[in-house]
């Protein structure tokens, strides 16, 4: 099904991209040639893609601004209306009114949202800077789940985390609060979010992840490769690139974007801006997003040079007065030039590798169930953590009775009977050989209270 939303999104910006839209969609899906597009958004739904904007929700009352806006672009990022401080300012106090602005404008013209970010070491409410520990994770999953259910149905893609690795020449993780909660914090932040929003596609976003001989973009790499070995659940890779004197667009990037699509994710550019704006340089990137088939869109990070947070870089697509740049008229034309992809985005298998078959016979040694669970008013996620005894074991049945009240709406990982009072869980294909001593993981999102829970497992 996520697969299928690119499209949709595509195919619902083409509707209204007015005369001839109906011939263009068709491209979408036979090998025609599109009909050249003349905006952004027409040109790259042509191609199966969006070419997308950052907007400033204060903004939407120049007409001059949302004149380009409504014409150009499908698919739209709030700038910073998304980020916790805006959304969470005071714990457990959410505030969407700056952000539903900002949906409702795009998605009442048609166009798609990006989520934009739920969590990141900066930007957060004063009240969760000063916060540590367990009490900072379940915070961090509580927003999660609060701010993906809220925009539930609305928002195609999610920045579920962004900016969590290390400038330099480490290839690790930057230091945080939150990456002081332990390093799964990014996978639990993962898993909240498909728990909340099982329809949209999770992204990691980052900079400086452009040149693929850094050590930054492989130490992404490397947690991508990881996460969808172990089926965390992770769609996308943003490349935000910000191009400039000091991080210049490199040759390598269609080796970056191919590479990371070949782990099985989408890749999207996700907030494009280009020191002085060469149209050459504008050029080569859409034709390095073209050229990859799991490249599924363009968003560049504003629309005229003075609404760039860098605006005396004048690095957009359009002048002060709201003129197209000689790279507007590039990307228009390399989006025109570029061929369909012939090899339309699929979804990868989400089943990991399995284990080798050196598993014992069945029944010998037994396993244990342990559940933690995240608790906010009116519901939770429990995860629930199933260790092998001293044996292997091929299978797994763990039962768990939930308090009155609690109703399970969502789980992953596992197959499911009964949905209040007992319920019982046994393993999917990819997580019923457990080595001895090792452990693997599902979880479930109920409404209601948890209260305690005993889990019991039997083993096969
Ligand atoms: O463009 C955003 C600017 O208005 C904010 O002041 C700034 C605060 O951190 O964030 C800018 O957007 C950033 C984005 O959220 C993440 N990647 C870098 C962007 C530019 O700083």
């Amino acid at each position: 099904m996520r697969s299928t939303r690119w499209k949709a999104a595509s195919r619902a910006a083409l509707a209204l991209a007015g005369a001839g839209a109906l011939a263009a969609g068709m491209a979408l899906t036979a090998t025609a040639p599109a009909a050249a597009g003349t905006t952004l958004g027409a040109s790259a739904a042509e191609k199966g893609r969006y070419f997308g904007t950052a907007v400033a929700g204060f903004k939407l009352s120049d007409s001059a601004y949302t004149t380009i806006l409504n014409r150009e672009f499908n698919m739209v990022t709030a700038e910073n209306e998304m980020k916790m401080n805006a959304t969470e300012p005071q714990q457990n106090q959410f505030s969407y009114g700056a952000a539903d602005q900002i949906v409702n404008h795009a998605r009442s013209r048609g166009m798609s949202v990006r989520g934009h970010t739920l969590a990141w070491h900066s930007q957060q409410p004063g009240w969760m800077e000063s916060m540590s520990g367990s009490a900072l994770r379940q915070a961090m999953l509580n927003h999660v789940t609060q701010v993906a259910t809220h925009f539930r149905g609305q928002v195609v893609a999610w920045d579920v985390v962004n900016e969590a690795f290390a400038d330099g020449s480490s290839g690790g993780r930057r230091d945080s609060n939150l990456q002081r909660t332990g390093n799964d914090w990014i996978e639990a932040a993962f898993r909240a979010a498909r728990a909340a929003d099982p329809g949209a596609k999770l992204c990691y976003n980052d900079y400086n992840t452009d040149n693929w001989t850094h050590a930054k973009t492989q130490g992404v790499y490397n947690m991508v490769r990881d996460f969808k070995a172990r089926g965390v659940p992770i769609d996308c890779v943003g490349f935000q690139s910000h191009f400039n004197n000091e991080s210049p667009y490199v040759s390598n990037y269609r080796t970056t974007l191919s590479s990371f699509a070949a782990l099985g994710v989408d890749v999207q550019i996700t907030e494009l801006d280009i020191q002085g704006a060469s149209a050459n340089t504008y050029r080569s990137v859409v034709e390095d997003c073209l050229a990859v088939a799991r490249c599924n869109g363009i968003t560049v990070w504003g629309i005229r040079d003075s609404d760039s947070w860098r605006a005396s870089q004048t690095p957009l697509l359009f002048n002060n007065n709201g003129s197209k740049k000689p790279a507007y008229d590039a990307v228009l034309a390399a989006l025109n030039n570029g061929t369909t992809p012939t090899d339309p985005p699929t979804d990868p298998p989400t089943d990991p590798p399995t284990d080798p078959p050196t598993t014992p016979p069945p029944g010998s040694g037994g396993c244990t169930a342990t559940v933690s669970v995240n608790q906010w008013t009116g519901g939770f996620v429990a995860t629930v953590k199933v260790t092998a005894g001293s044996s292997a074991i091929s299978g797994w049945t763990i039962g768990i009775g939930l308090p009155s009240g609690a109703t399970v709406t969502n789980a992953w990982n596992a197959n499911r009977s009964g949905n209040t009072g007992t319920t019982n869980w046994t393993n999917v294909a990819y997580n019923g050989r457990v080595g001895a001593g090792q452990s693997t993981e599902y979880g479930f999102q109920a409404n209601g209270t948890a209260g305690s829970l005993s889990p019991t497992c039997s083993a096969s």
